[in-house]
């Protein structure tokens, strides 16, 4: 399979990301030996984040800015999503296949439907493990989407190198409130829909988004730039790829870059290690954990006592 994968074979690829995502122990056996040895083939993609609140037009952005990194300069790319699961559509990505028409059919485009809407937590956080088969089979722009409304955000930013967040042409309110958290990882603001009767509502949004930006991130060496663009009309892309590539030749030039996948890889391993802890503890001492829940539950004992309790059945 790996060898396949390396040539970027399809089939391949999507059967590799299969056994990624599966929970059979035998499956994780097998996909941790396939992600460690095609990890020295990974790294040399753009990492983008793209994300922004419920039907700001992630999906219809992914299939315009998607053609376009295909068609003017000259990319291929995969597109993946964290948290498929949205509040508006209910869809996931798999709906999105039929929205992001010229993407699925193009054969420089691979498209990951997730396997299960709301599994956060389970099949869905196997984003970063698709991300690397992905590069493995020589995709060298790798578009995550998220909405905005959570965890996921952090997750993904922990992930890309870049994380750039869309916005609505309605700035207002949202600047002081749950979108703040956006901002603050965003690399770059787009605000989308700089169309029709929108227009000058986007442009006024982005004028907010310059000032609120301005105060937030006045000591960084990078200072996220706002974009207007309209996935609709396709207008605004040239602008959004200009800022990709000077936070690219920024980053290398500073090693940031470099220093920042280091730091990645670091959470990774730690996150790892506290997950792969709280399943042992969740499988191997299924018993104690859940009597311990109920009585900590019932207020028989407190939660300290209860994981002290259970840490000495480990023998920790
Ligand atoms: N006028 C205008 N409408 C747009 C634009 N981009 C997307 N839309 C519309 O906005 C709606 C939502 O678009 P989606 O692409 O599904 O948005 P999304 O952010 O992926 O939505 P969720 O996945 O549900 O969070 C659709 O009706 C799109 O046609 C744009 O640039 N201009
Ligand atoms: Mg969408």
């Amino acid at each position: 399979m790996k060898d396949l994968l390396l040539q970027g074979d399809r089939r391949a690829l999507a059967k590799a990301i299969t056994l990624v995502e599966s929970q059979k122990l035998e499956h994780q056996e097998q996909a941790q030996k396939l992600i460690s040895d095609i990890l020295p083939h990974t790294g040399n993609s753009f990492r983008l984040g793209i994300s922004g609140p419920p039907g700001v037009g992630k999906s219809t952005f992914i299939e315009g800015f998607g053609s376009y990194l295909i068609q003017k300069q000259n990319k291929n790319l995969a597109v993946l999503a964290v948290d498929p699961s949205s509040p508006l559509s209910g869809g996931s990505i798999l709906a999105d296949k039929t929205r992001m028409e010229s993407l699925s059919q193009s054969p420089r485009a691979f498209i990951r439907p997730s396997p299960s809407a709301g599994s956060l937590g389970g099949v869905a956080n196997k984003t970063r493990e698709v991300m690397l088969l992905c590069e493995a089979a020589g995709f060298d722009f790798i578009l995550i989407e998220t909405v905005g409304v959570g965890q996921s955000e952090i997750e993904v930013s922990d992930m890309v190198d870049f994380f750039l967040t869309l916005m609505l042409p309605n700035a207002g309110d949202e600047i002081q409130g749950i979108k703040k958290g956006l901002l603050e990882v965003a690399h770059a603001i787009v605000v989308n829909k700089w169309d029709g009767d929108l227009k000058h509502k986007a442009e006024l949004a982005a004028n907010q988004y310059k000032s609120a930006l301005s105060i937030l991130h006045n000591e960084n060496k990078w200072s996220p730039p706002v974009h207007l663009c309209s996935s609709l009309e396709n207008i605004g892309y040239e602008e959004i790829f200009a800022s990709l590539k000077k936070f690219e030749t920024q980053a290398k030039q500073n090693q940031d870059w470099h220093t920042k996948r280091l730091s990645q890889n670091k959470k990774w391993f730690e996150k790892l290690v506290r997950k792969t802890f709280q399943s042992l503890i969740e499988e191997k001492y299924k018993d104690s954990w859940l009597e311990l829940s109920k009585e900590v539950e019932e207020q028989k004992i407190s939660p300290y006592e209860a994981t002290r309790e259970l840490f000495q059945k480990i023998g920790l």
